[in-house]
């Protein structure tokens, strides 16, 4: 597996917040989960994990650090 950081992450989190308001929507998470690849963390039900972490419908990057394995 090659190296993945936050900064890693926080690159592929701003390149998918279509909307640009710094917040993930469920669609929005989903997609950038998507380009996640290797470094995706398995989850049983994306919903409910998103569901789980999301406050008025959105996850903040903290929350997107959730559906990632970083190393
Ligand atoms: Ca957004």
């Amino acid at each position: 597996m090659s190296h993945f950081t936050e900064a890693d992450l926080k690159k592929i989190y701003d390149a998918n917040d279509d909307d640009g308001n710094g917040i993930f929507d469920l669609a929005e998470t989903k997609k950038a989960y998507a380009q996640l690849g290797e470094h995706a963390k398995k989850v049983d039900n994306f919903e409910a994990e998103f569901n789980k972490h999301a406050k008025d419908g959105h996850i903040t990057f903290n929350e997107f650090k959730h559906f990632a394995v970083l190393h």
